[in-house]
């Protein structure tokens, strides 16, 4: 898989050179290229930012910058109508991190593992100038998705970004040694929170770990585990219970 990030703090993105994502660019699972908006300014200060039309508080960033930047990723955007056969543009997934986009989950995350490529886009300030956005959606082969991590504001989508990546980096086939460790998670499968775990040693601090977990009998450790799933989704999550469980 291919991502491209587009940000003012390229400097940001050091940390997917270290860990699990590391090791998958390393191996060519993960082809991720930074790319610094300031190269696509024209202007001494290398501005990125305006005033808002309309007025109000902060400011949006212009859309030269980021049409440039777009279009030296995508190609660019007009067609050639020399009725020459055009090769179909190859699909790719333009990410926008907002808070006023729509909620990120791990089902986005699992069908975004899917891509060939997709492209973040992270803005600073109260946003990029919504044109950006409007037209690259016309691109050929493009797709568009605002996409905000949860209901709080971080001051800029670098983060958002890093997190999202890592969330869809991990589920790409290879990067995680282990598939099955994929299947037993949080909001992965029936959709509960994952159980409690232990190992080594059996009692630490006057902490014992639960006796059923040292039985050997798995059906009762099957059963056990669920119980704790549903306890504390119940507790915690409790929005994320099939309204059955949640009744129980
Ligand atoms: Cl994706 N971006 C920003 N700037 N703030 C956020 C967010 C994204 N998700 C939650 N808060």
């Amino acid at each position: 898989m291919r991502i491209d990030i587009v940000s003012i703090f390229p400097e940001f993105f050091g940390v997917l050179d270290v860990s699990l994502l590391g090791k998958a660019r390393q191996q060519g699972l993960l082809d991720v290229r930074v790319h610094d908006l300031r190269d696509h300014t024209h202007d001494r200060h290398r501005t990125v930012d305006d005033t808002p039309y309309g007025g109000g508080a902060g400011m949006v960033m212009k859309p030269g910058p980021w049409g440039e930047a777009l279009d030296d990723l995508l190609g660019e955007s007009e067609t050639e109508s020399d009725g020459a056969a055009q090769e179909p543009a190859p699909r790719v997934v333009i990410i926008v991190p907002s808070p006023a986009g729509r909620p990120f989950t791990q089902k986005e995350a699992r069908a975004l593992a899917l891509e060939d490529r997709l492209v973040f886009t992270c803005g600073r300030y109260e946003g990029i100038d919504q044109r950006v956005i409007d037209h690259a959606a016309t691109r050929p082969g493009v797709e568009v998705r605002e996409i905000s991590l949860g209901d709080y504001v971080l001051n800029g989508g670098e983060v958002a970004a890093m997190a999202m990546i890592e969330a869809i980096g991990r589920l790409v086939p290879g990067v995680v040694g282990n598939p099955e460790s994929l299947d037993q998670e949080s909001h992965e499968g029936d959709g509960l929170l994952e159980y409690p775990s232990y190992t080594k040693p059996a009692e630490w601090r006057g902490l014992a770990v639960p006796p059923i977990l040292l039985s050997g009998n798995h059906g009762a450790i099957d059963a056990w585990r669920h119980e704790q799933q549903l306890e504390r989704t119940r507790r915690v999550r409790p929005d994320l219970l099939p309204d059955a469980d949640a009744a129980e």
